[in-house]
């Protein structure tokens, strides 16, 4: 098989890189090592940036997520008992986000690039990139049980934290910079209407604790939980009961329960592989980096790379300048860093840790108390929530 662009993994930089190829004339093969059903329902992120929802509509990809997408103007940060609103259109001049699930936009953009892009095959694991320095790269992969080569004018390894593609980067011109953290998140997914109109993030003693939602009658919450934790160790009553410890309020906000349909925990990881390209191969999404959770900037930060890359793409195809290309990793990895930052701000402040002293807890209240009194600090962090720009 031959394609201009290689694209491997079907999760958000995937198939909405191959969505924007397409849109510009440039064709693209998708190789997704898992079945259709899987990419469409893996519970994954909540929160869409403007520029996120703003890249999805000019792909074509935003009618139904202009439907049913909620915007949200603000979050409730939750500390002591007390609650307060982040007003982020009063803040930012004008910026909001978008509640929509990550598997809603993975399920639009899969039956767009079906019903009119270039080929997405489902159960089709890359095995090895090779010849990256060569002129044309090429991708092995296994498919309906028969080994096959494509070969490409360029690879995006778009496959996630486990990819293969990171693999082809030579380690002497490669560095990762990487953080653990000792605990991660049990969340939750329950037939019941949201609790508060908005997210809210919750500081307590006894740990982390989010509200968010998937629609006006399903709600998603989180709850910090140590490191290693085995879902099946926690029954949904203990859950909602954290939730409620965790989450209460000095006035008469009451959390409501309902049936838990779907129960996981997530590790939490900061990770950043640089640089993001090796000769005709390039990394975008997960596969480059990873942000923990409490910033929401995962999808946020693979939309952005995605677009930056169709970009360099185009004006190469236009101009026969491969600038943009070869540019591409440095102006991602300045974004990337910003969110780096805020995600890895958002947990401390938020998550305790098993060695935190009492010195710790005072200094996350002191930088609670900050951010809910100094409209500087405040705006610092509605500015990197509702999302940094494409090409700062
Ligand atoms: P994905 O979604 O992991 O997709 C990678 C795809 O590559 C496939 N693949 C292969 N295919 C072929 N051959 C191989 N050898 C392959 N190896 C892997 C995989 O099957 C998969 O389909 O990466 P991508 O596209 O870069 O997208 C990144 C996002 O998924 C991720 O950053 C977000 O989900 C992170 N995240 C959040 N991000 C936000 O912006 N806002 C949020 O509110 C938010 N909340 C979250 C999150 C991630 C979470 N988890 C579970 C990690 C909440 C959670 C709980
Ligand atoms: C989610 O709804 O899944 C979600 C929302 C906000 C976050 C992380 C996850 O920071």
């Amino acid at each position: 098989m031959r394609t201009t662009v290689g694209i491997i993994g079907a999760g958000p930089a995937g198939l909405l890189l191959a969505r924007l190829l397409h849109g510009a004339g440039i064709d693209s093969v998708v190789l997704e090592s898992r079945d259709r059903a899987y990419v469409e329902h893996r519970q994954r992120a909540g929160i869409l940036e403007q520029g996120t929802v703003d890249a999805l509509r000019a792909a074509g990809a935003g009618a139904r997520m202009d439907r049913e997408g909620l915007r949200h103007d603000g979050i409730e940060l939750r500390f002591a008992g007390r609650r307060h609103r982040v007003d982020f259109p009063g803040l930012t001049g004008g910026r909001s986000v978008t509640v929509y699930a990550q598997t809603e936009v993975c399920k639009d953009l899969i039956a767009l690039q079906l019903a009119e892009g270039g080929p997405l095959l489902f159960e089709a694991e890359a095995l090895a990139v090779e010849g990256a320095v060569s002129g044309r790269p090429r991708v092995r992969f296994r498919h309906a049980g028969r080994e096959d080569v494509l070969e490409c004018a360029y690879v995006v390894g778009c496959d996630g934290f486990r990819g293969v593609t990171r693999g082809v980067f030579p380690a002497s011109s490669s560095r990762v910079y990487e953080r653990t953290y000792p605990y991660a998140w049990l969340g939750i997914l329950a037939d019941v209407a949201p609790s508060h109109d908005e997210l809210v993030y919750a500081r307590h003693d006894r740990g982390f604790a989010l509200l968010s939602m998937r629609s006006p009658s399903v709600s998603r919450l989180y709850l910090q939980v140590p490191a290693g934790t085995d879902a099946g160790d926690w029954s949904d009553e203990a859950v909602w009961d954290e939730l409620e410890r965790r989450l209460a309020t000095d006035d008469d906000w009451r959390l409501e329960r309902g049936p838990v349909t779907q129960k996981s925990v997530t590790p939490m990881r900061s990770f950043v592989h640089e640089p993001m390209r090796h000769g005709r191969v390039l990394l975008a999404g997960d596969a480059a980096h990873i942000v923990p959770p409490t910033g929401a900037k995962g999808l946020n930060l693979a939309v952005g790379d995605v677009v930056t890359l169709a970009r360099a793409l185009v004006h190469e195809r236009d101009t026969g300048s491969p600038d943009l290309v070869e540019t591409y990793s440095a102006t991602c990895l300045r974004r990337v860093w910003q969110a780096e930052r805020f995600s890895y701000d958002m947990t401390t402040l938020l998550h305790r840790g098993p060695a935190d002293t009492p010195f710790d807890a005072r200094l996350q209240l002191a930088r609670l108390g900050r951010i809910v009194s100094h409209r500087g600090a405040e705006t610092d962090l509605a500015e990197a929530y509702t999302g940094f720009p494409l090409d700062a």
